[in-house]
């Protein structure tokens, strides 16, 4: 499977590496950035070609399929015009940054008639969530009541603004959540303790977002994106007869001097470097099969359209209701 690749940045070449090395199934044909220069340095490595724009590259002959890797507002149009020229694409998260856009998605997929989207929600491929889902699947804390999460980072850059800890962040949780407990959310709040003094000024951090899904089960998240001391994903969902956590990565536990301890990963492509390899896999291997098979566009417009009440719910101080139209039969 030729595939080609828009957004040279951080993750993209990560990607690009996963596809070139432990992805089976599949190769780097071309890269596309804005940036030309880092275009052609994360190209070179992996023998791919350099096209010139994101449009050139989704009409590029030999691109059979794309992944889209740039910064969040660019999904949309990139996404869009996959769709447009039929070609299935892999998009990070966010889908898009707003949910109009994700709407418009949603609306040219259909009209295409078969599913061209998935949303890198790589939490979904983390071996311990999926382990945690068949324990709540097989009924095994009976009916979920509560989730308390923490997704805390170590720094932030300068970038990075004060809707980012929902659009950006705390998206993950929306999106693992979901599928968790199998229910959309109902309402979101946002709740902002005294800020950091290890932030950019501008930065509200932390946040602490409270939802309420459909069938009155609470989640709560702690968004904290400049923690110091490490990348550190934390999730523990209440039932009616038992509870189920998110193991820590396994690390060895050393005792000495008094103490006994383990290390606490630092970064993302650490925590989750397993989770990416079989998300991408899975996705290639889905198309050679057919339709890929994992967080479709309808998710990533779920996710949005709760993160985006967020936004609203940290800026007006109110509880601000999801309010997400019908699942079309098309993404059931
Ligand atoms: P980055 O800033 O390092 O890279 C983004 C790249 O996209 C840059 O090289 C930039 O020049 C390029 N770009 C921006 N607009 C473009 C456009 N219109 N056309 C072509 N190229 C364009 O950012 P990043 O950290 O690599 O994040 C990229 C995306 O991946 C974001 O959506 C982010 O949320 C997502 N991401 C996901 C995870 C995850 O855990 N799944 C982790 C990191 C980033
Ligand atoms: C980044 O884009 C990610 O997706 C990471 O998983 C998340 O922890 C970080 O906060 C985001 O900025």
């Amino acid at each position: 499977m030729k595939i080609g690749l828009i957004g040279t940045g951080w993750i993209g070449e990560e990607h690009v590496k996963r596809l070139s090395g432990t992805v089976s199934g599949a190769e780097v044909a071309a890269v596309s950035d804005i940036d030309p220069e880092r275009a052609e340095a994360v190209a070179g490595a992996a023998g791919a070609r350099v096209v010139d724009s994101a449009e050139k590259l989704i009409e590029d002959a030999e691109v059979e399929a794309v992944v889209v890797t740039s910064w969040g507002p660019a999904h949309a149009e990139q996404v869009l015009a996959c769709i447009a020229a039929g070609k299935p694409v892999f998009c990070e998260k966010p889908l898009t940054t707003e949910a109009a856009d994700g709407l418009r998605i949603l609306e040219a997929e259909q009209a295409h008639g078969k599913r061209l989207v998935q949303v890198g929600f790589m939490r979904r491929y983390d071996a311990g969530y999926r382990q945690m889902k068949a324990v709540l699947d097989a009924g095994g804390i009976g009916a979920p009541l509560m989730a308390h999460c923490v997704h805390r980072n170590p720094d932030s850059p300068e970038s990075y603004h004060s809707d980012k800890p929902m659009v950006d962040t705390a998206v993950h949780e929306v999106d693992a959540l979901r599928w968790l407990l199998g229910e959309e959310f109902a309402t979101a709040q946002v709740v902002v303790p005294r800020s950091t003094s290890n932030r950019y000024p501008h930065l509200v951090d932390p946040q602490i977002l409270l939802l309420e899904t459909a069938s009155g089960a609470r989640v709560d998240v702690e968004v904290f994106v400049n923690c110091r001391y490490g990348y550190d994903i934390q999730c523990e969902i209440v039932g009616e007869t038992g509870t189920v956590r998110l193991p820590d990565p396994a690390a060895p536990v050393v005792r000495s001097g008094g103490r006994a301890s383990f290390a606490v990963v630092q970064d993302f492509p650490s925590r989750f470097a397993d989770a990416f390899d079989v998300e991408l896999q899975e996705w290639v291997d889905s198309l050679h099969t057919g339709e890929p098979a994992g967080p479709s566009a309808w998710d990533g417009y779920a996710a949005t359209v709760v993160t985006n009440a967020a936004v609203k719910a940290r800026r007006t101080g109110a509880v601000v209701p999801v309010d997400l139209p019908e699942r079309p039969a098309f993404y059931r």
